[in-house]
């Protein structure tokens, strides 16, 4: 089941006929370039204040030739308009979750996956080796450039009435999900009825009990006020799904070599002022969310949920490349 789509779509091709006209006098007025960037968070979420201290050295290393403008908080539409925007050159950056791309590019689809890290270390190791390289890599035949990884920890349920910890318990609740088929096959393996919503909607579908819950990482759970609908937060750790900065391939081809690699690096070098703001802001938000009187679960059989999702490995990974990269993922020890 999919809401809002239809004004999703009208809201994205104003938004790129808008950004197209910036563009056409951006690129007469001088030679100066300005990047937009999109994010759906607020201003103070780290995701954002990360893509500020990329565009604050990348002003730095080109004496304020190249700079980013940040468009937080869903200025320019939710991620799968800004997704739609960027491949036609209107928007140059998102700082975006992985979860919209796993439609389109079938790599993404592997970092995705259910239940595949098993742990932080895991993960990092795994984004930060030849794996998360290659994965990036593949965003460039789809119209992107992959520049950098970003953390987002993992997602887990959390639900306005019945806490989550078994799939008894999910089963036939409506869960909200990222716009990405795996996702949503992945609930409906675990029991679930998968909701497809627009991020800046869950608030309203919670508070409405238009949803049972939703699904996030701590962070999010806290910025977007969710825990005050949804109190019953259960440590299923289902998802690692990462974040990225893209580049829109439209621009970076306008681009000189230097300056690819200039902006390269600079996503480079933000990543690390990320994961700092991320651990601040994970702490932050566990406190604040336990002191407003949420309770944590821990699921009684994960094993349980494990086996749950396998059809979803069958279904998503369903060519050789796909299940190299799985095993290889496997076959990291951090
Ligand atoms: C957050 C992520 C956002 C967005 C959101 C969602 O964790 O940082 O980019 O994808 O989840 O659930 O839509």
């Amino acid at each position: 089941m999919e809401m809002g789509k239809t004004s999703n779509w009208i809201k994205a091709f104003f938004l790129v006929v808008l950004c197209g006209l910036l563009s056409m006098g951006t690129a007469l007025a001088s030679e100066k370039k300005e990047f937009r960037s999109a994010d759906t968070h607020p201003a103070d979420y780290p995701t954002v204040q990360a893509m500020n201290y990329m565009g604050k050295i990348l002003s730095e290393r080109t004496n304020a030739r190249l700079s980013i403008s940040v468009f937080h908080s869903r200025q320019l539409g939710e991620e799968t308009d800004t997704i739609d925007m960027a491949r036609v050159g209107a928007v140059d950056l998102l700082r975006i979750s992985f979860a919209p791309f796993t439609d389109l590019i079938p790599e993404a689809r592997v970092l995705t996956l259910p239940f595949l890290f098993s742990s932080d270390a895991h993960f990092q190791a795994v984004i930060n080796g030849p794996i998360g390289k290659e994965v990036l890599a593949a965003f460039e035949q789809h119209g992107f450039i992959g520049l950098a990884y970003y953390e987002s920890g993992s997602r887990s349920f959390y639900t306005t009435e019945k806490p989550v910890r078994s799939l008894k318990d999910l089963k036939g609740l409506q869960i909200r999900v990222q716009n990405s088929d795996l996702i949503a096959a992945t609930m409906t393996a675990l029991g679930a009825i998968p909701i497809k919503m627009p991020f800046g909607q869950v608030s309203t579908a919670l508070e409405a009990s238009i949803i049972d819950g939703a699904e996030n990482n701590w962070s999010s759970y806290q910025s977007t006020g969710h825990y005050k609908a949804a109190p019953n937060y259960s440590l299923s750790r289902h998802l690692r799904v990462p974040e990225v900065v893209v580049m829109s391939k439209a621009v970076w081809d306008t681009l000189t070599h230097e300056d690819q690699t200039i902006i390269r690096q600079a996503a480079v070098d933000s990543q690390k002022v990320m994961a700092e703001l991320w651990k601040e802001r994970t702490d932050k938000a566990k406190k604040i969310v336990l002191d407003a009187g949420v309770q944590t679960y821990e699921l009684e059989d994960i094993s349980a949920f494990q086996e749950a999702v396998k059809p979803v490995y069958d279904q998503f990974i369903n060519d050789p490349k796909l299940k190299n990269l799985v095993s290889r993922i496997r076959a990291v020890h951090p």
